[in-house]
């Protein structure tokens, strides 16, 4: 069991995860009608595991017999100024979703709420891997170009990113290829 203050806090941030999913596939499809096809797999496959993040918190509320409290989503924006941008709001918002999460491990230390201390943990550590991705390819873009060959370069690498997500997203992660 865990208290209701927890509960809102979790609730608040399944509509964050939500959020991030939402404005991931904004950014995804933004790239593929100016045809970074690359870019826009990248952001999709990001989408999809913003919808795991979510669905992992929704399962763990139930799991504590607290209620799901689904809210509505705010809009994202749809038109970026150039790729750095979307990059730039990407690290931007996960930077806030990393204060979001670490905000609900000090709740769970002050309530003395093991369960939920060690539930979050998976999160503090997925969110040093969502900004250091953000971080490298702000770079790369810094480095190659963000237009020209250096762009297409980047584009056709990002469409190499694979789904490790089931589009059934209380299914979990798809496992490693052997
Ligand atoms: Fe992109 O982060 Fe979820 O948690």
């Amino acid at each position: 069991m865990i208290s209701q203050k927890m509960t809102d806090a979790i609730n608040k941030q399944i509509n964050n995860e939500m959020y991030s999913a939402f404005l991931y596939m904004s950014m995804s499809a933004y790239c593929s009608n100016i045809g970074l096809n690359g870019f826009a797999t990248w952001f999709m496959v990001q989408y999809h595991e913003e919808m795991l993040h979510a669905m992992k918190q929704y399962n763990y509320l139930l799991d504590q017999g607290s209620q799901v409290h689904l809210q509505a989503i705010k809009e994202p924006p749809k038109v970026f100024a150039s790729v750095r941008d979307m990059f730039e709001k990407t690290l931007e918002h996960e930077r806030f979703v990393t204060r979001s999460i670490n905000d609900i491990a000090d709740l769970a230390l002050q309530e003395k709420d093991h369960a939920t201390y060690q539930f979050i943990q998976w999160y503090v550590t997925e969110q040093v891997e969502e900004e250091k991705n953000d971080n490298e390819l702000l770079l790369k873009l810094k480095l190659a170009g963000e237009a020209g060959p250096g762009l297409f370069m980047i584009d056709g690498q990002l469409s190499a990113r694979a789904l490790t997500v089931q589009s059934d997203f209380s299914q979990g992660i798809v496992a490693a290829a052997p």
